[in-house]
């Protein structure tokens, strides 16, 4: 794939391309595409760019995870291939393990899902699942026993809101990264970050490496503070206050016009 770095939507055609070789490669469901696009649209209508919600949210979500006793970062189909190395890299900071959990679940993906994370050095779980999340119908219900089912914090990103629902049900503090704050997720979630997860992993990642210093006191003050709703709102209010981006300007035709 040859995309000249100076294309103004470089980011977002490698983002494309990196979920189109996950389908390729069976990492990635084919419906994950689907999902993708629906989050570049909400993207686009947010401006591309972390709001300050999202900020607030990422610094509650750090101070969650430090907090945690034992956390887990759900990995899924379109996630491993969009930020592999960004959730390592907050799995390290915070402590936090990796864990394999599918929608459209076959023991086939989760071992290619293992085997891409293995390349990098990181071992995950959930590969042979050992435990079922009480009251949840879908494939997301099977869990590792030493992961997600016994969890007290789990991150959750780009799915549909029935887990997160059974998640908080069984008592678990959930986080959500979702470019739409009026799916299910981010609004059964107890925070959530309404963001592309190519930003807000790394901002969370940079939260956690700044709050680690604070007291327990001062991190549970934070996360009480809080107030997912209003987060909520606001995103909303972003989106449906449409894009600020500048405009394009319409090029003047300088080339001679031809006569005919
Ligand atoms: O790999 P599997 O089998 O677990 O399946 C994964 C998908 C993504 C197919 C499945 O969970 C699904 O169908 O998800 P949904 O219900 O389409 O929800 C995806 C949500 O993620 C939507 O609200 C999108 O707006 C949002 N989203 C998409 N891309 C991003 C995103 N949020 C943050 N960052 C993104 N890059």
């Amino acid at each position: 794939m040859n995309i000249p770095k100076s294309h103004p939507r470089y980011l977002s055609l490698m983002a494309r391309h990196a979920v189109e070789d996950g389908v390729k490669a069976g990492i990635t469901t084919p419906t994950g595409l689907v999902a993708h696009g629906r989050g570049e649209a909400y993207d686009y209508l947010l401006g591309e760019k972390t709001h300050e919600f999202s900020t607030a949210a990422c610094r509650a979500a750090a101070a969650l995870m430090i907090l945690a006793e034992k956390a887990v970062i759900s990995v899924n189909g379109n996630t491993a291939v969009l930020v592999p190395d960004e959730m390592i890299e907050l799995g390290k900071v915070s402590g936090a393990a990796l864990e394999v959990n599918l929608f459209y679940d076959s023991p086939k993906r989760r071992k290619l899902i293992e085997k891409h994370f293995r390349a990098r050095g990181v071992k995950i779980l959930g590969v042979i699942p050992d435990a079922g999340i009480p009251g949840l119908a879908s494939a997301r219900k099977n869990v590792a026993r030493e992961g997600i089912y016994s969890a007290d914090v789990v991150l959750v990103s780009l799915e549909d809101g029935d887990r997160t629902e059974a998640l908080v049900k069984n008592g678990k503090r959930v986080i959500a990264v979702d470019l739409n704050p009026m799916s299910r997720t981010p609004q059964y979630a107890d925070i959530a970050i309404v963001d592309n997860i190519q930003r807000a992993l790394p901002l969370m990642v940079k939260e956690i490496k700044a709050l680690k210093k604070k007291s327990r006191a001062e991190l549970e003050k934070i996360v009480a503070a809080f107030d997912n709703r209003k987060i909520l709102d606001q995103a909303e209010a972003a989106i449906r206050g449409g894009s600020k981006k500048k405009k394009v300007k319409r090029p003047k035709a300088t080339a001679a016009k031809k006569k005919n």
